[in-house]
This record gives structure tokens, C-alpha cells and sequence, in this order.
């Protein structure tokens, strides 16, 4: 048996109710198997796969809050510190009533590939909780993020852990629990990115995943002689990364026609009207049901059929899972091209492997939603720096970012003889840094 498979069933075996854990393990296992018998001997020796799939750390705590009835709410919260060889533990905090230890061990096992990836210093981490923001006032938004900074302050901080957004955690969320640590530290430092501009944020942060997905778009376009000037696009979610996609999407010609949210999808033939996306989700915190409501060139179906929409390019930017086997097949049928992954593993494995095997190109999240945690990774280094770029500079840097991921994962998938095989270019460039690093740091 080879050592990938041999690993993979001991992490089956270890953490049997942890099935997104699991999956997130066997895609990186299986795309690295080639590099790793490559060094076999020498990775054995000192156990690396063995430790690379158990966290340095996983802490679980209590969130005791008050709502706005005075009944105390209690839910649980997280931090996964998962790899530090290459940085200070690096990733985001998601507060969604689905999250629980596999869906965070499965975010801060991918973080660890995809942080080395962006080619800056940051290690793998990933956090939250099962608190749902939805329905919830200011108030009840500010005492919970306040209970759990209480018990995460002891864990992160500027050189250690520095959280940041994920879904259900935007800016609002970042500021209540900034402004918690502060108060229970006494230290005004980088401990969290996507802040607020006034106090540390950087300029470029809301829009980095969107964007950076598009510029990721862009260099695949490039290199295979095609354009995105007038693609049919759909782009799941309409959230942060779905909201900045759409944007920079539309700067660069594209033509998306549908969103969606939890509840339904809304198809407008005639281009998604972003300012009453962002009036809706970002301003006002409603359905995009309303869209339908204010747009008349839109319909809005209940249900989660955007897949089923003709397209050129699909972009999943909403969650997990969210585009299977099925949903791949007709997009195919349906003349779709590209997929590029602005969530993180938004298409399921049989999925993924059905479009590579099928010839649409398909690059996967560690390298395609790279740009925000790059974004994140400059933000720290302008905390460092007492400095703000302005923001031509941070998303230069982000264009350069992306067109460096886009050459190392072609490359690790060209050397690796795979050259459409972004899945595998993306997992071994993403593996080989950590490796050299946890070996060259001895045994810990
Ligand atoms: P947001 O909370 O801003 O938006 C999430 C969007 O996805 C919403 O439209 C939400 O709909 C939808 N969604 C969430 N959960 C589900 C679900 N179970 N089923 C269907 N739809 C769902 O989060 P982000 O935009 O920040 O995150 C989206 C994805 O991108 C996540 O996978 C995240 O891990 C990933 N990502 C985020 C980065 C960032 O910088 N923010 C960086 C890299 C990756 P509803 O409002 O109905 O819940
Ligand atoms: O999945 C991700 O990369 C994020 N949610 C962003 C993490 C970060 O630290 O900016």
C-alpha cells in the first residue's frame, strides 16, 4: 500500500465522524501521492504525512451570551491550529449553525496548502462557531463576538494566530471582536485581518477573494488563448466573495447572469445589477428573493438549480459541497468551459474528477480564493510596517499573487506530467514548501 493511501485510511480510522475532514485529506492525499513516493524513504524516516494530518492544536470552548429577551444563549466555539511550519497559524473564523470540528479541520487542512501557495509567510488555521448571525441585532452580534474572544485572546495574537473573516464573519463581526481583544490584552496589534480601514485594515481586503478569483480567471484565459470579454457566468453565493467576483467579472466584460443565497437563485438575462445585490446583502442583510422583487428582467426559483442555467463559466463562491456529480454533468451539457473555486471545495469529488477527465478546466480553491488570504497576509504586513498602502498597490501585488499561483501550480502539474491537472499542480506546489519546512525543523 502506498503511503498517501496507507495515511488516508488511518485518518478514516482516527476520525470516523469527521467525513469533510476525510474528504478534504483523501483529494490532497491522492493529487501528492507522485510527489511524495518520489521521497518516500526520507519522509517516512521522520513520520511527515503522519503529522501533516494532525493538528498542532485544536481547542474547543463554551460561548455564553445574553440575547435580547435576557435569556443566556451558550454555543461552542473553536480554533483549529493546524500547521505552523511556514507562519503564524492563518485563516478564518466562520459562524454558521453547520459548523462543527470536521467542516473547521477540513478549512484549516486546506489553508495549509493554500497559504503556502500565496508564497507569503503564514502558517494553516481555521476557527469558529455554531452561532448563527442570521436574524440576530447588533447587540446580540457584539456580546457573542465578545464571549468568544473572552477564551480565543488566549490562543492568537499578532506573531501566533491571527483570524479573519469567513462566512457569517465580515467586518462587523472583525470589529466587535478587535475591539474585545484590545480591551483584554492591553495591545493594539495585527491580531485580526479584515479590519476596518481606520483602524489597520487594509485597502483592497473586502474585494480580494472576488477579485483575485477573477485575476486567477483571467491568467487560465491567457495561457489556453481564450478571453472572458462576454462569457456567460454563473457565480453561486452572494456574499463577500460572490459580491466582489461579480464585479471584477463585469469590469472584465463577462457577463453573469445569476447569484444565489441559501434559499433560491435569481437568473436576470440582462446582467446581474450588482448595486441592488449590495443594497440587499450588504446594506440591508436580506434574501435575494428581493432582487427579483426590484429587478423586472429577473426570475427567482426556490431551490439550489443555479447549475442547471446555461453557461461558459461557473464560479462556486457559496460553500461546501455545493456542485455534485450531477450538477457538473449539465453544466457540460450545457456548453460550460472553465470552473474556478471561489469558495473552499465547493465541488465534490466525483464532480471534480468528471470535469478534468472531461477537458473543462477546473482550478480548485487553494489556488483560485488564494487572493484573500494573500490580501490578509499583506494587511499583516502593514500592521508590521505601521503603514497603508494605498489600495492600486495592495491589488497590484494581488495581480502579481495570482499570476504566480496560476505558474506554480501549472508548473508543479506540467513536471508532474499532468498539465490540465490543476487539482494535483495546486496540492503539490502547496505540499512541497511545507514539507521542506517541517523537515527542516526537526521532529515537532
Ligand atoms: P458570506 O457569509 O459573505 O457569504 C456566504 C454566501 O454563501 C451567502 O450567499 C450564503 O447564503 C451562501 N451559503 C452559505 N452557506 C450555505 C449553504 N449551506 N448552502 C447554500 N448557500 C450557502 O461568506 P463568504 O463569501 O466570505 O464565503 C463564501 C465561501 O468562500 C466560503 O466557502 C468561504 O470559506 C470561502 N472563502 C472566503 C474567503 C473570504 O475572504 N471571505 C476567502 C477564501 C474562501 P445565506 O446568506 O443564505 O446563508
Ligand atoms: O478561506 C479563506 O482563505 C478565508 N476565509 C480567508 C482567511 C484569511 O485569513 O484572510
Amino acid at each position: 500500500m502506498s503511503y498517501t493511501q496507507e495515511i488516508y485510511e488511518r485518518v478514516v480510522a482516527k476520525n470516523p465522524h469527521e467525513p469533510e475532514f476525510c474528504q478534504a485529506v483523501k483529494e490532497v492525499l491522492d493529487s501528492i501521492e507522485l510527489a511524495v513516493s518520489a521521497n518516500e524513504e526520507k519522509y517516512r524516516r521522520v513520520s511527515l504525512l503522519e503529522r501533516l494530518v494532525e493538528p498542532e492544536r485544536a481547542v474547543s470552548f463554551r460561548v455564553p451570551w445574553y440575547d435580547d429577551q435576557n435569556v443566556v444563549r451558550v454555543n461552542r466555539g473553536y480554533r483549529i491550529q493546524f500547521n505552523s511550519a511556514i507562519g503564524p497559524y492563518k485563516g478564518g473564523l466562520r459562524f454558521h449553525p453547520s459548523v462543527n470540528q470536521s467542516i473547521l479541520k477540513f478549512l484549516g487542512f486546506e489553508q495549509i496548502f493554500k497559504n503556502s501557495l500565496t508564497g507569503l509567510p503564514i502558517g494553516g488555521g481555521k476557527g469558529g462557531s455554531d452561532f448563527d448571525p442570521k436574524g440576530k441585532s447588533d447587540r446580540e452580534v457584539m456580546l457573542f463576538c465578545q464571549s468568544f474572544m473572552t477564551e480565543l485572546f488566549k490562543y492568537v495574537g499578532a506573531d501566533r494566530d491571527v483570524p479573519a473573516g469567513d462566512i457569517g464573519v465580515g467586518g462587523r463581526e472583525v470589529g466587535y471582536l478587535y475591539g474585545q481583544y484590545k480591551r483584554l490584552t492591553g495591545m493594539y496589534e495585527g491580531v485580526l485581518t479584515g479590519k476596518a480601514i481606520p483602524f489597520g485594515g487594509s485597502l483592497g481586503r473586502t474585494e480580494a477573494t472576488g477579485y483575485g478569483l477573477i485575476y486567477m480567471l483571467e491568467q487560465m484565459m491567457q495561457h489556453s488563448g481564450g478571453t472572458l470579454v462576454g462569457k456567460t457566468t454563473l457565480v453561486s453565493g452572494s456574499g463577500n466573495v460572490a459580491i466582489y467576483a461579480v464585479e471584477k467579472a463585469q469590469a472584465k466584460g463577462m457577463n453573469v447572469v445569476a447569484m444565489s443565497d441559501s434559499n433560491g437563485y435569481i437568473y436576470d438575462p440582462k446582467g446581474i445589477k450588482l448595486d441592488v445585490v449590495k443594497d440587499i446583502k450588504e446594506v440591508r442583510r436580506g434574501r435575494i428573493k428581493e432582487y427579483a422583487e426590484r429587478v423586472d428582467s429577473a426570475i427567482y426559483t426556490e431551490g439550489k438549480g443555479i447549475w442547471t442555467l446555461p453557461c461558459e463559466i461557473a464560479l462556486p463562491c457559496a460553500t461546501q459541497n455545493e456542485l455534485e456529480l450531477e450538477d457538473m454533468k449539465t453544466l457540460l451539457a450545457n456548453g460550460c468551459q472553465v470552473v474556478a473555486e471561489g469558495a473552499n471545495m465547493p465541488t465534490t469529488r466525483e464532480a471534480t474528477d468528471y470535469a478534468i477527465e472531461k477537458g473543462i478546466m477546473f482550478m480548485p480553491g487553494k489556488a483560485a480564493n488564494a487572493g484573500g488570504v494573500a490580501t490578509s497576509a499583506l494587511e499583516m504586513s502593514q500592521n508590521s510596517m505601521r503603514l497603508s498602502w494605498t489600495f492600486e498597490e495592495v491589488d497590484q501585488r494581488l495581480q502579481r499573487i495570482m499570476a504566480d499561483i496560476y505558474q506554480k501550480t501549472s508548473d508543479a502539474a506540467n513536471r508532474y506530467g499532468q498539465p490540465h491537472n490543476f487539482v494535483l499542480g495546486a496540492n503539490i506546489a502547496g505540499f512541497e514548501k511545507i514539507a521542506s519546512a517541517m523537515t527542516a525543523q526537526g521532529v515537532c
